[in-house]
């Protein structure tokens, strides 16, 4: 008998353990964004007007000059679901080594690791290279019908600032911002987008979420919790019966 209770403190001990090491994650929503796509397709209003709108396609695609590059800028077309710009709101980004020393073995960093923007706004970031290396400021997971591959990006090269412009999507949703560059996104330059009241934290931003990733598919926090409670009422029956056997 006494070896159940040992049993069952070691089965305790990893059920709290699992439930303390894992926090549950939304990142996989993040993705998700190209389902608006297909839910939307009731308002045929937005095909032609996209359609008339992509003949002026001046302000729209890639800028690329000795500073670096903008991708998929958008100053006026409208994402699904918005009526008008609801507002213009601009952040100026820093990126440089000297950011990425509040976080424990990080290279690279940014100024700030949050975006907070409302639905529908028109974003413009200047992005501010004090590195000597290329950096980005790219977001993932736009409306791919506005957003190529949905995706809008800043590059800057070494020592230089670039300047870019996109509109926020209608719902509230956050997204992964990053650069791009090789190792880059895992030394520090991880990121995100808040649009509205967000859909949760991406995992791994500096600064703002644990760096853990949780896959789907394992066993969600309502079943650890279910398993540590069975496992904590097994371990007490164990020494109840001990004790009435004592
Ligand atoms: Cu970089």
């Amino acid at each position: 008998m006494r070896v159940f209770t040992v049993f069952s403190a070691v089965l305790l001990l990893m059920a709290s353990m699992m439930i303390f090491g894992q926090t549950p994650d939304h990142t996989d929503h993040t993705d998700h964004t190209d389902h608006t796509d297909h839910t939307d397709h009731t308002d045929h209003t937005d095909h032609t007007d996209l359609a008339s709108d992509d003949s002026s396609h001046s302000d729209h695609g890639m800028i690329i000059d000795e500073d670096g590059a903008v991708m998929n800028q958008n100053f006026n077309q409208l994402p699904r679901g918005c009526t008008q710009i609801s507002r213009d709101q601009e952040f100026t980004v820093y990126a440089g080594s000297r950011y990425a020393s509040a976080e424990p073995g990080m290279i690279f960093g940014m100024s700030e690791y949050e975006f907070a923007v409302e639905p529908c706004s028109r974003v413009t970031v200047t992005f501010v290279n004090e590195d000597d290396v290329r950096h980005q400021w790219m977001v993932h997971g736009l409306p791919k019908y506005l957003y190529p591959a949905g995706m809008f990006h800043i590059e800057a090269s070494g020592g230089r600032t670039k300047t870019g412009s996109f509109i926020a999507p209608s719902e509230n949703q956050n997204y992964l911002v990053h650069c791009d560059l090789a190792q880059h996104m895992e030394k520090g330059m991880r990121a995100q987008l808040v649009v509205g009241s967000g859909s949760g934290d991406i995992w791994g931003v500096s600064g703002i979420s644990d760096n853990f990733y949780r896959a789907d598919y394992l066993p969600g926090f309502t079943f650890q919790l279910l398993l540590i409670f069975s496992v904590a009422i097994f371990g007490f029956l164990v020494l109840f019966m001990n004790r009435a056997r004592d």
